[in-house]
């Protein structure tokens, strides 16, 4: 394992409505049902401190301005890598994170235009310089996504411009061409049942040999 832990460390990634939170609710009955210990987090909000900063990032009208967003998305980050998933990595469990420091190139970099060495500075700050071993786009067009949410956009980044959500699937796509070897890419324009089949499939591919996975 490249972060040196026992246990093992993925991330979930995509634009607004991509199905993540859906998928990963339904993985981790699945998990629980087959002994698997395992923990399901997500950034913002995985902490208690996380949880503040998350009202503050997402209440629609908040202004925040890009840099101190950044910086509160970066400061979740190191609250939630230093008490919920390094101690969970320790303990050799599966760990899955609704978003990371993907999000953050994505939409503070890509989206708003910050500088990408900046945020790749405070994303090794952040995380310890914790990496995840697999990360799975959950790839959709922005009006798709947009599209199961409601109508308007629940939070402030919800009710961002189309143009900056184009440009946060750019940045994913991107990433994914900077960085083939770490990504998974599923189409989560399909049906719940085939999306969740191909999530299975691609975890057990993945760590099976690490953890019995035969009944996912
Ligand atoms: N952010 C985050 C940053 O800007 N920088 C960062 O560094 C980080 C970490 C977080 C916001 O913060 C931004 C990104 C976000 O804007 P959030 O609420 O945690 O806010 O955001 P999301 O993770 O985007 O949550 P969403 O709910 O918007 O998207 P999900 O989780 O991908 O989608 P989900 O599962 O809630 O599904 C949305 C709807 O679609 C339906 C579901 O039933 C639901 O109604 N659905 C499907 N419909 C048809 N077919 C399918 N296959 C479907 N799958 C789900």
């Amino acid at each position: 394992m490249a972060h040196g832990y026992p246990g093992t460390f993925l991330t979930l990634e995509g634009p607004e409505g991509a199905g993540k939170t859906t998928q990963v609710k339904l993985l981790s009955t699945k998990l629980d049902a087959i002994g698997i210990p395992h923990l399901i987090t997500r950034d913002p909000g995985g902490t208690p401190l996380g949880k503040q900063i998350r009202r503050v990032l997402l209440t629609p009208g908040n202004p925040v301005s890009p840099m101190a967003e950044l910086l509160l998305y970066s400061a979740d980050r190191a609250q939630h890598v230093d008490e919920l998933i390094i101690p969970a990595l320790k303990a050799g469990k599966l760990v899955i994170c609704d978003r990371y420091t993907d999000s953050t190139v994505a939409y503070q970099g890509y989206g708003r235009n910050l500088d990408l060495e900046l945020i790749s500075q405070l994303n090794g700050m952040s995380t310890q310089g914790l990496k995840p071993e697999l990360t799975i786009l959950f790839d959709l067009e922005s009006e798709k996504g947009l599209g199961r949410l409601h109508p308007g956009g629940h939070d402030r980044m919800e009710r961002e411009a189309i143009e900056f959500h184009h440009r946060v699937r750019k940045g994913y796509l991107e990433l994914v061409k900077k960085e083939p070897e770490r990504w998974q890419v599923i189409d989560a324009s399909k049906a719940l049942s085939a999306v969740q089949d191909e999530l299975k499939q691609i975890i057990c591919t993945a760590f099976g040999k690490r953890f019995d996975l035969s009944q996912l």
